[in-house]
């Protein structure tokens, strides 16, 4: 099988690119040309000139490739079910009837800010609504700068993302509200809020707990614990580190060989960091998988390029073509 995606490869040369996200499957990982998380994919793949992009992780990823795309350039999902819990926790009409709700209640402007981890249309929402898309290593940095211009933000889809970032810019959990998935508020009240967060969650991230770390640092006194912040808050404060999917892979790769690190994200990554960086002791906080990211496999994979080869010898069906609609791509690319 192997062969096959090489072999078809070949055959397509430079016309063909598989970008991979480092949670997907070795056999996956193995065949991309580049692997990145979701905010150095959607880079890589508005620099390819490749006319086919092949994509290797789920539908919200494809999509950001889709929108960045040229008109010359098609994105195709080995697997279109293979789509994020947590970025389908919304919608951009959702979004938009509860953006709608708050800022009646607020008495200052409420800016959206969406994740990098959501679909075209709530970028397209954020897009339309002076707001941006952020990624978890500048959320920090643009939900400060809207604060400082004396916004109030809705920040969605994932509540830990959020709520780490408002603690780490000192935000007090009195100008905090929940805004529940019922469209019921908790919190501050609405009218003095600085910050409105969406309760959608990751379920690999959000998988970590409190004992986990302390098992971790009872058996290995040395342990160094590193964690994404879609992690529970309990959990990021508990550690020594949080951070994107890069960083952790920059620190761990920095760090001193002997040291050991204890790593709160998705464990094929983590598992794969073990073996490339043999000279550290690197554990898992838990083994906790995306299991849309496990969808897409190297039969499917291969099943995709190959009808990338008969759509150009004799235009059969693309095996799956990613489209975002032009009404949401101005909007969205904002
Ligand atoms: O949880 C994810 O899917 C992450 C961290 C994605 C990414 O690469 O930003
Ligand atoms: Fe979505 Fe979590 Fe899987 Fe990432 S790891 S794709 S956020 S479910």
């Amino acid at each position: 099988m192997n062969d096959d995606v090489v072999t078809i490869k070949n055959r397509l040369g430079n016309r063909v690119v598989i970008p991979a996200h480092h949670y997907e499957l070795d056999e996956v990982v193995d065949m991309a040309d580049f692997l990145g998380d979701s905010y150095k994919l959607a880079v890589d793949c508005s620099k390819t000139r490749a006319e086919y992009i092949v994509f290797g992780g789920v539908s919200f990823m494809a999509e950001g490739a889709a929108l960045l795309a040229g008109s010359d350039q098609k994105v195709l999902i080995p697997d279109p079910q293979a789509g994020c819990p947590m970025a389908q926790m919304i919608t951009g009409e959702g979004a938009k009837a509860v953006y709608e709700t708050l800022s009646a209640r607020c008495d200052r402007q409420i800016i959206p800010i969406v994740y990098m981890n959501s679909h075209a249309d709530m970028k397209a929402f954020c897009g339309a609504h002076d707001g941006t898309v952020c990624t978890s290593s500048n959320a920090s940095k643009i939900v400060k700068r809207f604060l400082d211009e004396d916004k109030s933000v809705f920040f969605s889809p994932d509540f830990n993302l959020g709520i780490n970032t408002a603690n780490d810019l000192g935000i007090p959990g009195h100008e905090v509200v929940t805004v529940r998935r019922d469209g019921t508020l908790e919190g501050a009240d609405p009218s003095s809020a600085r910050i409105f967060l969406w309760d959608g969650f990751c379920h690999v991230h959000k998988t970590f707990t409190l004992d986990d770390i302390s098992r971790l640092r009872s058996s290995h006194p040395d342990i160094q614990i590193i964690v994404h912040p879609e992690c529970e808050e309990a959990v990021v404060t508990a550690s020594d580190y949080a951070g994107s999917t890069a960083m952790i892979y920059n620190t761990v790769k920095d760090a001193a060989p002997g040291t050991v690190w204890g790593i709160g994200t998705e464990y094929r990554f983590v598992a794969r960091m073990a073996n490339t960086f043999s000279d550290k002791t690197i554990i898992p906080l838990r083994e906790s998988i995306c299991h849309d990211m496990s969808r897409i496999t190297l039969e499917k994979l291969t099943v995709s390029l190959a009808s990338v080869e008969s759509f150009i010898k004799d235009k059969g069906p693309l095996i799956h073509p990613v489209t975002v609609p032009e009404s949401l791509k101005k909007d969205a690319k904002k």
